[in-house]
């Protein structure tokens, strides 16, 4: 490393702020905060991913808890009949019905918003499959900040 060039620190004259530089520092400012919100905005679209099992009858939960928030269900089928999903939860929370997961190892990602902490019943809702135990139950934690 070559010693002592002093490039790296900016010379920032003292007496500049009260010049012609009072935009540029609004400006680096609002530079600055977007950059800050870009950040908060992709800690809070963060998803817990989770990964869920399929077959006759049963699910099987990658992970028995998430934290309350965005969480992504990565579905796979491994069974020979179609599988689907529907989450309930606390205060008649009822997310909508997932894509159907093809039999022989189809995949599909389904994205929920788990915002309250509680426990969550996952069922599928193919004729008959809820009946012979196809359901799993998930607990959702307070968000931690
Ligand atoms: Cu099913």
């Amino acid at each position: 490393m070559p010693g002592g060039s002093g490039a790296c620190s900016s010379s920032r004259p003292d007496d500049s702020r009260g010049r012609q530089s009072g935009e540029h520092g609004l400006r680096a400012a609002a530079g600055v905060t977007a950059l800050l919100a870009a950040l908060v905005l992709a800690a809070s679209s963060h998803a817990t991913p989770v990964g869920l099992g399929m077959r006759e009858y049963r699910f099987s939960l990658y992970r028995p808890s998430v934290h309350a928030g965005r969480v992504v269900f990565n579905m796979t089928n491994f069974g020979e009949d179609k599988h689907n999903l529907r989450l309930t939860g606390p205060h008649g929370y009822r997310s909508s019905v997932s894509p159907e997961v093809e039999p022989f190892g189809g995949r599909v990602r389904f994205a929920v918003n788990l915002r309250r902490a509680g426990t969550y019943r996952l069922v599928c809702l193919e004729p008959g499959h809820l009946a012979k135990g196809m359901k799993a139950t998930l607990r959702v934690a307070r968000r931690h900040s």
